[in-house]
């Protein structure tokens, strides 16, 4: 080779790699939403601001998941206030949120994003005029998983008499349950422990899966449980919420819930009440507080009829009304069997004839609950 062509050639060489080495840096970062590099998730990066007019453009995708994304900023050696804007779309116009995080600070978002979605994240300088931020930064995107859906449509069916674990992941996290009642007469207790939650959660029953049809709420503050008994209609579905239980606060953790189903031995109405034998005893049980049965009886000849209520576990007293129809105004004598204690009434009835009686505890402020007995005899 020719030596001053050699020289020539050096020279042009080492002029290129100059200039390349005092070129500004931000010329080569991705300078524009269609060069924005991909982050990975729920792997942290560490980038630099240049100068005060750097901007650092990334993009990543959303799971398939229904998950919470958590978004965080850490100003780890920026010589100031840096900003975080998030992008549904490559397009300033489409920005959700912003983070700032101030020198040695540190911001973040946690919320739901759209499934299988490109975001774009663009870190800059918030100030273009007055701050100056240089150095470096660490930015992260961390995807946590929902285990139960936000919505009725996609509620988690509940398995009865069973309780299990669930978590609040993120603030604002609403989780939909749904049960199905047995063909039983039950009451169902509902249970909700707040075994982990930083807050106050709450629950709420829904008759449909629409949030018109509110029937109870169940509220546990921290380190406390909630539960409630409710009769429920035979073989329906019925939808569960749980979520904070007050706007202001943020509950995030475990919490358990269980449906349970009580049984109860007859029904709390006229309608398709116990049918008793004639000088038979017949044992029962007030199997929740507030439970009321229902029985009915049909006289044989015309005369007088002598009924017994023996309240044998009850720890307080209990009342059986007797009625000459299946109507609550149609009561013709009430008897009280206090505690371990029991009554007797005689009433004169008429022939080949159908009465009620209703066994309830005597007050409603009372919680009674417990097994009695019921005879009825022909003089
Ligand atoms: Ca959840
Ligand atoms: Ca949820
Ligand atoms: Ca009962
Ligand atoms: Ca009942």
């Amino acid at each position: 080779m020719d030596k001053k062509f050699e020289k020539t050639l050096i020279s042009i060489i080492l002029t290129i790699a100059i200039l390349i080495s005092i070129m500004p840096a931000t010329i080569f970062a991705a300078d524009s939403f269609s060069t924005a590099s991909t982050l990975t998730l729920n792997e942290a990066l560490s980038d630099t601001l240049e100068n005060k007019s750097d901007v650092n453009y990334y993009k990543f995708t959303t799971s398939a998941n229904d998950s919470f994304y958590k978004i965080e900023l850490r100003n780890t050696e920026a010589t100031d206030t840096i900003s975080l804007i998030l992008y549904s779309g490559d397009d300033a116009t489409t920005d959700i949120y912003e983070l700032t995080a101030n020198v040695a600070g540190v911001d973040s978002d946690t919320r739901k994003l759209e499934q299988n979605r490109t975001y774009y994240i663009a870190v800059k300088n918030p100030y273009v005029y007055v701050g100056n931020p240089i150095g470096n930064y660490k930015l992260s995107v961390t995807e946590i998983k929902d285990d139960i859906a936000d919505n009725f449509k996609n509620s988690q069916s509940l398995t009865l008499n069973k309780k299990v674990a669930y978590n609040l992941e993120a603030d604002g996290d609403a989780d939909y349950f749904k049960f199905t009642t047995t063909a039983n007469n039950s009451y169902y207790k509902m249970e909700l422990a707040n075994s982990e939650v930083t807050d106050t959660v709450g629950a709420v029953l829904y008759s449909e899966d629409d949030s018109t049809t509110r029937m109870l709420d169940l509220t546990a503050d921290k380190s406390s449980l909630d539960s409630k008994i409710i009769k429920l209609e035979k073989k329906h579905t019925y939808y569960l919420l749980v979520e904070k239980a007050y706007s202001y606060n943020s509950p995030i953790g475990m919490y358990k819930l269980s449906i349970t189903e009580i049984k109860d031995d007859a029904p709390d109405s006229f309608n398709s009440s116990i049918k008793l034998s004639l000088n038979k005893k017949g044992t029962y049980k007030l199997n929740v507080d507030n439970d009321v049965d229902y029985f009915k009886f049909k006289t044989s000849k015309k005369g007088s009829y002598t009924i017994t209520l023996a309240n044998k576990s009850g720890n307080d007293s209990i009342n059986a009304i007797i009625y000459s129809d299946d109507d609550a105004t149609q009561n013709i004598a009430t008897i009280k069997a206090n505690k371990a204690l029991k009554n007797s009434t005689t009433l004169k009835l008429k022939g080949s004839y159908t009465y009620y009686i209703a066994v309830a505890e005597s007050y409603s402020y009372d919680s009674v609950t417990g097994s009695y007995s019921l005879t009825i005899k022909k003089k």
